[in-house]
């Protein structure tokens, strides 16, 4: 099994990274396990705190589930992922079995945050990409998907995303085997990234 990790700031284009490296693979060949499904638990909280919680910062992720359910992928058994809503802020309560595949990607902006975790990948990915860029993907999406006003976004931005950004993320680019440049279209890295796995594959 070749697990591969993607990190990156928010709005830096880690889904279409993930999206073109996965084209060329088979359906039963890959996993794709985001970061998102990882969020504490937080059931313990009324929504008014949960909405105040910081989800930029690494103890937001629950990392001890996340390593035992690759090493449990990696020997070759199903897990049981939790679904996390956005709206919620929350574990749903359902669960969504995921079955061992040739190829595991974990993509999330905190990923490389945690030393363990770091361990468990055999490619770590970064994908870059401005911060102007990144911002106004994040106030596009934000506004179309997810509810959020020009006012909210900017605000979080700055107050959260951005300093926890300078702190957590950005450094993490330093455990990289390979940064994806995606302030313009890019094939080349993807190609590298698509010979590699080809390669561990056969
Ligand atoms: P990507 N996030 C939420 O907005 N709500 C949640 O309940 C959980 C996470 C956001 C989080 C982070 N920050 O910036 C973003 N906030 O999801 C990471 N606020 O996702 O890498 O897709 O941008
Ligand atoms: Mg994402």
């Amino acid at each position: 099994m070749l697990i591969i990790g993607i990190a990156g700031g928010t709005g830096s284009g880690k889904t279409t990274v993930v999206n073109q490296i996965i084209d060329e693979l088979k359906h039963e060949e890959v996993d794709v396990i985001s970061q998102d499904s990882y969020y504490q638990d937080t059931t313990h909280l009324s929504f008014e705190d949960r909405k105040k919680i910081n989800f930029d910062h690494p103890k937001s992720i629950d990392f001890d589930l996340l390593g035992e359910h690759l090493e449990t992928l990696r020997s070759g058994k199903s897990i049981q992922q939790p679904v996390y809503s956005f709206k919620e802020h929350n574990r749903t309560g359902e669960f969504i079995e995921i079955q061992p595949r040739k190829v595991v990607i974990v993509e999330g902006i905190l990923i490389l945050t945690h030393p363990e975790i770091r361990e468990l990948f055999d490619i770590k990915i970064y994908v870059h990409a401005d911060s102007d860029e990144r911002l106004i993907r994040r106030l596009k999406r934000d506004i179309a998907d997810r509810g959020r006003d020009l006012e909210e976004v900017l605000w979080r931005y700055q107050t959260t995303l951005k300093p926890m950004h300078q702190q957590f993320i950005e450094p993490t680019k330093e455990f990289a085997d390979i940064i994806i440049p995606t302030n313009r279209y890019n094939t080349v890295a993807v190609d590298i990234v698509q010979t590699i796995i080809k390669d561990r594959l056969s």
